[in-house]
């Protein structure tokens, strides 16, 4: 999988002469978004790269290329799987529309099903098809030609992305082993991707069938070719990495999972964060080598949002602590930020209409002493089951609906 990758880095500048599909994942670049384009551009090129039907299938990351270094999971992964980052091409290694004309491009989403930010501008109007897990955005055309258009809840993209792909994965009678296109590697980075995404398929408000089968098969598989096999302690060591944000500062650990929208001229940000508000404010004193107050908060919150012009900006996080019987309690808190005495009657208006469905209680903010007046509101979010997928949505609803009173 490695030459693949370091192959299609190279037709990317060679798209003058030769059309390319380009499979891009969503900006916040998570290990589904990442799995999910290197599988489909994998599974779909065809294995003689010689020919000059060939069809050239371009994985794209949606991060610049220093940000893959706040993804040490992605390190992690890429060591078991014999995979060289560097091979990997990044929004730093996209060459200028002079040189990638969008005419000689057609791109395949995954993991998103509308193309936004600086690519959209440019490309929007190539998109040729997408597999996504999101809801619909209702932007890639209905009619999609030799591409699919597959929208469809579930825990992980990757799991439709391999049911669509690499179908033979889910069929009991074939037999993979002496096929390089489903080599041990290729199909340990699908099941990290979906393993994570429904938390080794424990988290039942995520999981679905697809997800379940295309585990079942992928495990059934990996246990054949070597006794070693653990699916759990796989799942263990991907998930120790993901979690430990040991070294990353404030500033860091919020743009790591980090998604982005502009709903009528008004800009929302959400990062997601897999450890609590404690850990997170904490985080504004390390920074600062002096004790945090709110005005020491406030001014690294400006910071962030001044430089993404951010109108409104949600910090949602989720982590779990151990119950009396060995079982994990996972729980979540949704902070929301505003920039102006508009937004900020944005979130009180979000908060009225969504208290009751998302089960929002206050909170106090125990890690950060008093200062400046605050410009937040901080929230336990009892409904666990809502993950960014269904509140950015509900954000963007109040933003449409209240925006222009
Ligand atoms: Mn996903």
């Amino acid at each position: 999988m490695d030459s693949f990758l370091r192959t299609s880095k190279e037709w990317l500048v060679s798209a003058r002469e030769e059309k390319i599909t380009i499979v891009v994942g969503n900006e916040a670049c998570d290990l589904d978004s990442m799995a999910s384009a290197v599988l489909f551009a994998w599974f779909r090129s065809e294995d003689n790269p010689e020919t000059s039907s060939f069809k050239k299938y371009i994985p794209l990351l949606n991060i610049p290329k220093e940000d893959i270094k706040l993804r040490p999971e992605f390190q992690t992964l890429f060591k078991i799987c014999h995979i060289d980052a560097a091979n990997l091409v990044t929004l730093t290694d996209l060459p200028t529309p002079e040189i990638l004309p969008p005419e000689q491009t057609q791109w395949v989403l995954v993991d998103h099903n509308k193309l936004d930010s600086n690519l959209g501008q440019l490309y929007s109007s190539c998109v040729a098809g997408c597999i996504d897990h999101h809801n619909e955005e209702n932007s890639v055309p209905k009619n999609t030609k030799t591409e699919p258009r597959i929208i469809e809840k579930c825990g992980s993209c990757t799991s439709l992305v391999l049911r669509e792909v690499a179908a033979p994965l889910l069929d009991e009678n074939a037999d993979l082993d002496d096929k390089p296109k489903y080599g041990s590697d290729v199909l340990k980075l699908g099941l990290a991707s979906i393993l994570i995404d429904t938390h080794n398929l424990q988290d039942a408000t995520k999981t679905r069938k697809v997800d379940q089968d295309v585990v079942t098969c992928i495990d059934r598989i990996l246990s054949a070719r070597s006794p070693d096999w653990n699916r759990d302690a796989f799942f263990g060591e991907i998930d120790a990495v993901m979690r430990n944000l040991d070294g990353l500062s404030f500033n860091d650990v919020l743009r790591k999972d980090y998604k982005q929208w502009t709903e009528t001229d008004v800009k929302l940000g959400i990062s997601s964060v897999v450890r609590d508000l404690d850990f997170l404010d904490g985080l504004v004193d390390k920074d600062q080598a002096i004790g945090a107050n709110s005005g020491q908060y406030m001014t690294a919150v400006s910071e962030f949002m001044a430089k993404r012009e951010l109108d409104i900006w949600a910090v949602m996080t989720i982590f779990s602590s151990k119950q009396k019987d060995g079982d994990k309690l996972f729980q979540r808190q949704l902070r929301l930020h505003w920039r102006s005495q508009q937004s900020r009657m944005l979130v009180e208006k979000f908060e009225e209409r969504n208290r009751e469905e998302l089960q929002l209680e206050s909170i106090k903010d125990t890690k950060l002493s008093p200062g400046a007046e605050q410009n937040w509101m901080t929230w336990r979010q009892n409904n666990v089951a809502a993950s960014r997928k269904q509140v950015a949505p509900l954000i963007r609803n109040t933003v449409k609906q209240y925006s222009k009173i």
